[in-house]
């Protein structure tokens, strides 16, 4: 942890005048105006937040501290015979700005192992759950479960916690709760669906590889591979989109990590963010139901798409608030389906999605981004090892995500970023403006 701390503070400081010269010279700047149609369109591409974690290109796609998710899958560390960058190496990449060694993964991934034990009070909690209790609602009241843990609470409760040390706490609970996050996932798992038999987490794996392990779905070794790749490429994904923007303004009002990532779950457990995955496999398994045993054909395709429209529904796995381009997290998953299962039905029957939806999504007009976004296949490649529990898919998104969310949560910190407060205002007051 100690390496960490230095590479972080020597960050810091090499960004510091940076912050400084803005701030103090350049407050006033103004950097776009708020147009009514921002206010009730959910403030879409108003510029007002820092991350420095993450930065999203609609064309592009998004870029971990500049780096690509395909520089990240060619550079990042990776498990021995893999193919994939480590997430737990995309986590330091996204505290750091480096490309850690294997050496520091590897110390990264023991300190993570040394923090992974759940306390008794959190299984019993966890264990005394009805079993139809969405898996996204147990993993949030587990994160809660562990806020008592909180070493940032601890500590400024104690009334000795100084403002420039903020950060040093959070990073304590930032690896404690990623360190935890995969093994109450993995126990949510097993208690719902495998009958409550667990799976010991294996020291000796590294974090994704353990996760896959203990979900005991598939002694494939790809399935540890295809949990790696899903884990590093949901990892963040800017500061803008739900479950990070609430994780952050919960953490700005000093909560700790554990209130604010329990709150940032509950953000991706909404249909149209980080549960458009289960949505999203539901979707096709209906549609080649539907389909009986005949081929999906872009014209069949076609016509269930618009069926789909019509009935009021969006498509799940197409669009985005931001991306204006095929979302490169979709294209890496289908690089890998397409390396290591081209002919499973479901990825075949989401090739034939990929030709169909689009143009249907642009003729309606409305639609900024009719292409596939990260959702579209991740269910998809789960399926194919045995993990068919689409119920279950949001949490693997959460188990990600807790890696971007928290090390905003280190930075939002180390910058001394203050409590959200933006302004709301009545629909008088805004006829009133529109009227001048
Ligand atoms: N299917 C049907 N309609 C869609 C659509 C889709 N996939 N994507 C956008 N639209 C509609 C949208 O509902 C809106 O219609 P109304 O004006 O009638 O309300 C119109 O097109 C304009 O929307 P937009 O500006 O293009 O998109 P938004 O920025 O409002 O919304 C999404 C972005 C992601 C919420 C939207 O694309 C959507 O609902 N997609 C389907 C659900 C999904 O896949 N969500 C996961 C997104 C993923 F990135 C994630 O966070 N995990």
């Amino acid at each position: 942890v100690d390496t960490l701390k230095h590479k972080i503070q020597g960050l810091a400081e090499k960004k510091a005048p940076q912050l400084t010269a803005l701030r103090k010279e350049h407050g006033g700047k103004v950097l776009g105006e708020t147009t009514v149609g921002q206010c009730i369109g959910g403030m879409r591409g108003i510029t007002c937040m820092i991350s420095e974690t993450s930065l999203l290109d609609p064309m592009e796609g998004i870029r971990y501290r500049g780096r690509t998710l395909q520089d990240c899958m060619d550079q990042l560390p990776k498990a021995p015979g893999s193919k994939i960058g480590l997430p737990e190496a995309s986590f330091w990449l996204l505290l750091t700005d480096e490309i850690p060694s294997d050496a520091e993964v590897k110390a990264l991934n023991e300190e993570l192992h040394k923090r992974s034990a759940l306390p008794e009070s959190v299984v019993k909690t966890i264990d005394s759950l009805p079993k139809d209790t969405h898996p996204m609602t147990q993993l949030s009241i587990g994160l809660l479960a562990l806020q008592p843990t909180s070493e940032f609470g601890k500590a400024y409760r104690s009334g000795t916690l100084k403002k420039n040390e903020y950060w040093v706490y959070t990073l304590e609970d930032a690896l404690s709760l990623v360190a935890k996050v995969p093994i109450l996932a993995a126990r949510i798992f097993r208690n719902v669906f495998m009958e409550g038999k667990h799976i010991p987490s294996d020291p000796s794996m590294d974090w994704a590889g353990n996760y896959a392990q203990m979900l005991g779905v598939s002694d494939d070794a790809l399935f540890k591979d295809v949990t790696r790749m899903y884990l590093m490429l949901h990892a963040d994904h800017e500061a803008g989109n739900v479950s990070a923007h609430t994780t952050h303004l919960v953490g700005s009002a000093l909560s700790d990590p554990y209130y604010s990532y329990a709150a940032g779950v509950c953000g991706l457990a909404g249909p149209l963010h980080g549960l458009a995955n289960q949505e999203c496999l539901r979707w096709l398994k209906n549609t080649r139901q539907e389909l009986g045993g005949k081929e999906p054909t872009v014209e069949v395709l076609t016509q269930f798409a618009k069926d789909t429209l019509a009935s009021g529904k969006v498509i799940p796995g197409f669009g985005h608030g931001v991306l204006r381009n095929t979302d490169p997290r979709y294209v890496i998953q289908r690089q890998f389906a397409q390396d290591n299962f081209p002919n499973d039905p479901l990825v075949k029957l989401a090739e034939v999605c990929f030709q169909a939806i689009p143009p249907v999504l642009e003729a309606t007009g409305k639609v900024k981004n009719p292409w596939p976004n990260v959702d579209a296949l991740s269910g998809t490649c789960m399926q194919y090892f045995g993990l068919d529990q689409e119920d279950y898919y949001t949490v693997i998104f959460a188990v990600s995500r807790a890696l971007g969310c928290t090390s905003n949560l280190v930075w939002s910190r180390m910058m001394g970023l203050p409590i959200e407060r933006p302004k709301s205002v009545t629909l008088d007051w805004l006829s009133t403006k529109a009227a001048e």
